[in-house]
Parts: C-alpha cells; structure tokens; sequence
C-alpha cells in the first residue's frame, strides 16, 4: 500500500494544528508543512491568545461552531502538564457598560469550569463602576511557545518543513494526494477570495508582574498577564487596514485605555510592541474542493479567533479528509 501524500500550506497556528491531527489519524501520511515563514515571522505567533470565541464567531450553526470549540477547549486543556506547550489556565474578568449579552458567552457557559456574573464588589473594580461583569476561567494559549512546541512536535513525529512560497497550486499537482488550505489571509490572494479581509490589531507589552489575571471590556480593551512579568495590552479592529506599521496614536489610545481599565500599570514600561492582520471572513472556510487533478481542504479565515478554534477546525477539516478517503479506499 503506498504511503499518502499529504502537503498543508501555511504554518500559523492553524497549519500547525492541522499537521497533527493529521499526524494522529493516518499514521502511514507522508506530510510536508510547506510556508515560506515559521514561528515568529507567522501571524499567529504574536497574540497573547485568551480563549474567548465571539458569540457570533464563523456566521455558522451555533451546534456546530460549539463542536469546534469544544474540542478545542479539550485538545488545549490536555496539554497542560506537556512542558513548554504554551498552554496556561487564566482568570479574570469581562465588563461592559452597554448591555448584558456582551459579557455573557453561549459557547463558554457551559464549558468552562467557573462561569458567573460579576458581583457588586467586582464591579466596582479599581474605583470602575461597571454595569455589567463576568468572571470566568479559561486558558491561555502562548503562540511563541506553541508555535515552537508544535513544530518540533511535528518534526519529531517525521514530519516534514519545507521553505516555500506557493503562487499557484498546480505547483503541487501530481506531488500530493490532499493539500490542506491553512494559509489565513494569504487565502486572498491564493484562493482570489475576496470574502478575505484584514482586520488589523496593535499589542503592547509592558512589565508589571502583580497583574495576576486578565480585564476585558467591551471597547477592544484588554489587559493580560503573560509570562516573566510582561503583559499583553490590546488592541484595535481596524477593518481593510493593510498598515503593518507600529501606529503611535493607537499605541497612545491602548495604552490610555488599559490605564482606565486596569490604574496600577499606569506607570509600566513599554517593552515592545507587536502589529497584526487577522484574517477575517464573515464565514470561515471549512471545505473540500476539487481543483484540477488536486483534493483541496480550505481552512482559513479565523479573524480574531484562530487561536481559540484552531484545533477544532483542524480535526473537522482532516475527519472530512479522513471520510472521503475511506469511501475510496473501498474500492
Ligand atoms: C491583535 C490581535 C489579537 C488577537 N488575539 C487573539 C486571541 O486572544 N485569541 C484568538 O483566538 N485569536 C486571536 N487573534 C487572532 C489570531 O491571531 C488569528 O485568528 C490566527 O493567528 C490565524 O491563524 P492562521 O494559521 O489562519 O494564520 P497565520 O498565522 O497568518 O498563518 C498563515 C500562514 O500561511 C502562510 N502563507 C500564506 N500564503 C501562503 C502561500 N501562498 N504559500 C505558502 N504559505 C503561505 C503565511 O506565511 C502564514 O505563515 C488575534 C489577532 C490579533 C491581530
Ligand atoms: C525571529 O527570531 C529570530 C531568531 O530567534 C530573530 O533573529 C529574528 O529577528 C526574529 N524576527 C522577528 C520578525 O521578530
Ligand atoms: C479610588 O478612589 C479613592 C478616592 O478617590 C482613592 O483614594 C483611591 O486611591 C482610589 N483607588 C484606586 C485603586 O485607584
Ligand atoms: C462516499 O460515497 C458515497 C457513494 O458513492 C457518496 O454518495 C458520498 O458522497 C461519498 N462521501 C464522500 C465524503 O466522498
Ligand atoms: C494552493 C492551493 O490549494 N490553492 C487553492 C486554494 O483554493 C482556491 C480556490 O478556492 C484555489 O484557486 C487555489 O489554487
């Protein structure tokens, strides 16, 4: 029996995900994770990544984007223990001062180990005087430890990385029986899609090693403890903005939003900062697709959320391989 061909463009932390799931689940692939870019080069590897789906997350069913978060949530969790996978339990807090569905989350009520209102005291926070809050427990998913860890995983596991650009997939034709679409925003050019859209996002990093949990609200302001002391500080949703140049008004704007958020790193050194373009699309793509001779699986247009959903995706985009395969290999 030959050996199955496998090739997965891009490796973010959806790429990444996606090797091994494969590598799980058909023990005989032969993989080649191809990216001109790893690590910290990649998108993924900057954000501080909380996970927090949005509760309109993918314009999917809700059952099944639960699904996808679910497993995630499970997958994450049991790399815990693993040393230097990144992977941490957090705590801390949502507020809003616009309504109580903001801080409520149909896909982590009932997932998470704590999940609960915020109680006068929480609300009155730092002298804030919120009108709505939640407190819950969730994890904390460090791409530039992930990032590496999956990696060296991969290739431990005979994977293989190879450097590399693709403009057009009949580079690939004849090379591969499947090749995995996992390539973000480079999906707009790649794939002609114009449903692709950046989102852009700007991070700060300051020292304050007292911040134990993290502060959210609902202005696109977070606080949240990393490792060593550092903090991550966010952010910015700018649509259709191609700007990956650091932009002193909204370094200015975050860091005077997280003051009012959080008082006590008012006086924090910055200690670097970091720019992003999510890569949004209204529904993300999770499909199979014939193209030429070549079985394409897409999965790319996380936004704000690959992190949180990465894994789930991964495992549906290979169960969609693995089903198509079997019928075949019937005959
Ligand atoms: C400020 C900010 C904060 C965020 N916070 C969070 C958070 O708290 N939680 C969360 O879940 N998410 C968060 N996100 C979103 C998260 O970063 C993205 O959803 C996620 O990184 C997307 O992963 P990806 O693998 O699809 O993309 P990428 O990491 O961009 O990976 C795609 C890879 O494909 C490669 N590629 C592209 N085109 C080609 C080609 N033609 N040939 C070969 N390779 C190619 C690229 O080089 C790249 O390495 C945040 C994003 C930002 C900007
Ligand atoms: C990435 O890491 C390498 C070595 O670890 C470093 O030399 C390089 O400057 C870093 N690149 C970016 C974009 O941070
Ligand atoms: C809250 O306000 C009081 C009265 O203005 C002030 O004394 C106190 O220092 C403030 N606390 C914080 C954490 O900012
Ligand atoms: C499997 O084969 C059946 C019968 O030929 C077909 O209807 C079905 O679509 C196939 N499924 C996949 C995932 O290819
Ligand atoms: C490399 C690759 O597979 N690219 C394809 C991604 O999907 C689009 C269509 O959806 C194709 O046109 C690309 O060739």
């Amino acid at each position: 029996m030959s050996n199955l061909e496998v090739a997965v463009l891009g490796a973010g932390i959806v790429g990444l995900n996606t090797v091994l799931q494969i590598q799980e689940h058909f023990a005989n692939a032969k993989i080649t994770l191809i990216d001109d870019k790893f690590n910290n080069e990649t998108l993924s590897y900057g954000p501080a990544g909380i996970f927090r789906p949005g509760t309109q997350f993918g314009g999917l069913p809700v059952d099944f984007v639960k699904q996808l978060v679910e497993y995630s949530y499970y997958y994450y969790k049991n790399l815990i223990p693993l040393s230097n996978s990144g992977i941490s339990q957090i705590s801390g807090y949502l507020f809003s001062n616009t309504a109580e569905s903001i801080v409520k989350n149909r896909f982590l009520e009932n997932l998470l180990p704590v999940y609960r209102h915020a109680n006068t005291e929480e609300l009155h926070l730092f002298n804030n005087s919120w009108k709505f809050g939640s407190y819950f427990e969730t994890l904390l998913t460090q791409c530039s430890l992930f990032l590496p860890w999956a990696l060296n995983r991969f290739e431990e596991y005979g994977g293989i990385k190879k450097k590399q650009r693709i403009n057009n997939f009949r580079d690939l034709e004849g090379k591969f029986d499947v090749v995995f679409n996992c390539t973000g925003i480079g999906s707009k050019d790649l794939c002609n899609d114009r449903h692709v859209i950046p989102i852009r996002g700007q991070l700060l990093k300051v020292y304050a090693p007292w911040i134990k949990k993290f502060y959210y609200n609902d202005l696109d302001t977070f606080v949240i403890p990393l490792r060593e002391g550092l903090v991550g500080l966010g952010t910015c949703k700018q649509y259709e903005s191609y700007n990956m140049k650091i932009d002193k008004h909204d370094t200015a704007s975050i860091f005077e939003r997280c003051v009012d958020l959080v008082p006590s790193i008012a006086n924090s050194k910055i200690i670097s900062e970091w720019v992003g373009l999510r890569p949004y699309r209204h529904i993300f793509r999770l499909e199979m697709e014939n193209i030429a001779k070549i079985k394409i699986i897409h999965n790319y247009g996380h936004g704000g959320y690959g992190i949180t959903t990465a894994p789930g995706t991964a495992h549906h985009a290979v169960k969609l391989f693995r089903k198509y395969h079997l019928n075949n290999s019937k005959l």
